[in-house]
């Protein structure tokens, strides 16, 4: 049985969140306000398809895959940039690489018990998340 990732996860810590927005450009006014953000997933998983997204009161950003389909992603609200993403899965952890202008980008998203887990990176910087699960 995969990792189940159905459900409404709310923020409970983001250590360098602003370090990855500045890696992709993102201004520094823009940083302040959205490194401060507490941010919601809410996840419809069926099988190998997902459809996420991730809430705040500042902005919102949505994404759907298919597990092993490549896709072309807009980053649309954050740094706008298209990207070509694909997800697969190691073990019960979903692997995203988006290849694209920046190097080493993707992210890693994880359970543990009732805590959903990111680690987004882009060039030499990470970021790590957690979420709770709420719903
Ligand atoms: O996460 O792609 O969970 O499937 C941040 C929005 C979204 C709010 C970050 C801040 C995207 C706005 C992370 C800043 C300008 C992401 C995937 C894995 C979605």
């Amino acid at each position: 049985m995969p990792a189940d990732y159905n459900g409404r996860w709310e923020m409970v810590s983001n250590d360098k969140f602003e370090d990855i927005l500045k890696a992709i450009d993102i201004d520094f006014a823009t940083r302040k306000i959205a490194s401060h953000l507490s941010q919601t997933k809410e996840i419809v998983q069926d099988g190998d398809k997902f459809e996420t997204k991730t809430l705040s009161t500042f902005r919102n950003y949505e994404v759907n895959f298919t597990i092993g389909e490549e896709f072309e992603e807009h980053t649309k609200g954050l740094d706008n940039r298209k990207v070509m993403t694909m997800v697969t899965r190691d073990g019960d952890k979903l692997v995203c690489v988006q290849k694209g202008e920046k190097d080493n980008r993707g992210w890693k998203q994880w359970l543990e018990g009732d805590m959903l887990h990111l680690e987004i990176h882009v060039l030499d910087k990470v970021c790590h998340q957690v979420f709770k699960k709420s719903q």
